[in-house]
């Protein structure tokens, strides 16, 4: 299940370009998100981040403040995936059978333990909110490179804001190190670009969302589930309603928990009896490094390094699937770009070059495909990854980004596909959403005519296939 953190519009897009896989996982590597680039793209981002917490102490992180723009009605349109369920008449019909929807569950949430006083009080009034239907099926027309990605991610004004984290819940981090052998600074970066740090959650009420979702749409068992989990934690008295708030697909917290994730991971860490992971740094902290330890985190171990390739390399071998240990990688002449030893020669890795040739490649490990779970899109693992070395005082990538280059269009994107698929390279729907399947056929096209096989989109490809 592709389904992590909530999603988030036109991010959803920016992130397909670098996710691992075409259909069977685009569908809902749309569900990846990140609450602050919602903001961001909607133009909410510039109001001012309020303080973490007071001078004196406190543990309370401060809730962000409330939108000021006026939410924007559902458009009334067809969902752009095509789906029978996102068509205009499926979705009005739907909400107006929402009612009823949400009283059928009450026999799920009775074996969820849900008390009947807990489901009438916690959907008393529910409305669907349909504007969410907008937000599922949108294809922006334009992605940003990896390159502007992490411009925006990993900055100065963020790491600043990191460390200030970092001092102020030292005695948590430390206390977490020890419990879970997770990185403080893996931690700090996941709540730094998941919010930036608190300042920006989104403002959904989860029950509502996850509501609209389990009973309008292309995904409603899915998220029945997490219907029925929100009202499970609730009525649990983990969180009050009114803490429940982040995007549009159910994500919630300073490091956007969804409500099954919630029930797997949360901790009550200053056991006081209640896992708040959206007000208490210290419960927050713990519940993010416990989710991580049991996606398979490793102690002591980096997510990767930023490496070096031979003139003639193989680019073949840049491939999830290929991993070979750090010895094999340097007997095939790759360095670390810092030309510092690798500290474990018997680690295995895979390698990862989103820009091909023309960009920095990365050996990749264990804890990498952790953070992928947390949200499986390469580019989202690669900031988390880089802005926790630049916490720990780490530099820069060595090696630029081939920042002439411009992002295809989703027309060109589509084109590129259908083009492959005519010369018998692509055997995926054309959809204009790149992932595992398109970068494999770019590469077999790239290898018959002789070029490097590196799976990177750029304008000259497209040329290439146009002119053929
Ligand atoms: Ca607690």
């Amino acid at each position: 299940m592709w389904v992590r953190r909530g999603s988030l519009g036109v991010i959803a897009a920016v992130l397909l370009a670098f996710s691992s896989a075409d259909a069977a996982h685009a569908q809902f590597t749309s569900g990846t998100g990140l609450a602050f680039l919602d903001n961001l793209f909607t133009g909410t981002l510039s109001k001012a981040s309020p303080p973490m917490g007071q001078p004196g102490g406190s543990t309370q992180i401060q809730s962000p403040p409330a939108a000021t723009n006026a939410p924007l009605p559902w458009s009334g349109e067809d969902g752009a995936s095509g789906h029978p369920l996102m068509t205009a008449s499926a979705i009005r019909e739907a909400a107006a059978n929402f009612d009823n929807c949400v009283a059928s569950m009450w026999p799920d949430a009775a074996r969820r333990n849900i008390s009947q006083a807990s489901f009438q009080r916690f959907t008393a009034g529910l409305t669907p909110d349909l504007r969410i239907m907008d937000l599922m099926d949108s294809q922006p027309e334009f992605t940003k490179s990896i390159w502007d990605y992490l411009d925006i991610l990993v900055n100065d004004n963020r790491l600043a804001r990191g460390r200030e984290i970092l001092a102020q819940y030292k005695p948590q981090f430390d206390a977490v190190e020890r419990a879970f052998g997770v990185d403080r600074y893996i931690i700090a970066a996941i709540w730094g670009i998941e919010s930036n740090y608190s300042t920006q959650i989104g403002d959904r009420s989860v029950l509502q969302s996850t509501a609209t979702l389990a009973c309008i749409g292309r995904r409603q068992n899915y998220f029945k589930d997490e219907f029925l989990s929100a009202l499970e934690i609730l009525h649990h008295g983990d969180l009050r309603p009114e803490q429940m708030r982040g995007s549009w697909a159910g994500a919630f917290g300073p490091t956007q928990f969804m409500p099954t994730a919630f029930k797997r991971y949360a901790v009550d860490a200053d056991g006081d009896g209640r896992r708040d992971v959206v007000d208490d740094p210290a419960d927050l902290i713990a519940s993010t490094a416990n989710n991580l330890k049991k996606d398979g985190w490793r102690a002591g171990e980096s997510w990767g390094y930023e490496v070096v390739l031979p003139p003639t390399f193989n680019y073949m071998l840049a491939d999830r699937a290929k991993a070979m240990t750090i010895a094999q990688w340097e007997q095939l002449g790759l360095m670390r770009a810092t030309r510092q030893a690798f500290p474990n020669p018997s680690e295995k890795a895979y390698l990862l070059a989103p820009a091909g040739v023309q960009g920095p490649a990365f050996l990749m490990l264990q804890n990498f495909r952790v953070i992928m779970k947390y949200n499986p899109a390469e580019a989202y693992a690669l900031a988390i990854g880089h802005f926790a070395d630049r916490l720990r005082g780490g530099a820069p990538f060595v090696q630029s980004w081939p920042r002439q280059e411009r992002e295809l269009s989703r027309a060109e994107r589509l084109e590129l596909q259908q083009l492959l698929a005519q010369r018998g390279f692509y055997r995926g729907v054309p959809d204009g959403q790149f992932g595992g399947l398109t970068r494999e056929a770019l590469r077999s096209f790239q290898a018959s005519i002789g070029t490097p096989a590196d799976g990177f989109a750029s304008s000259r490809v497209l040329d290439r296939l146009r002119g053929q």
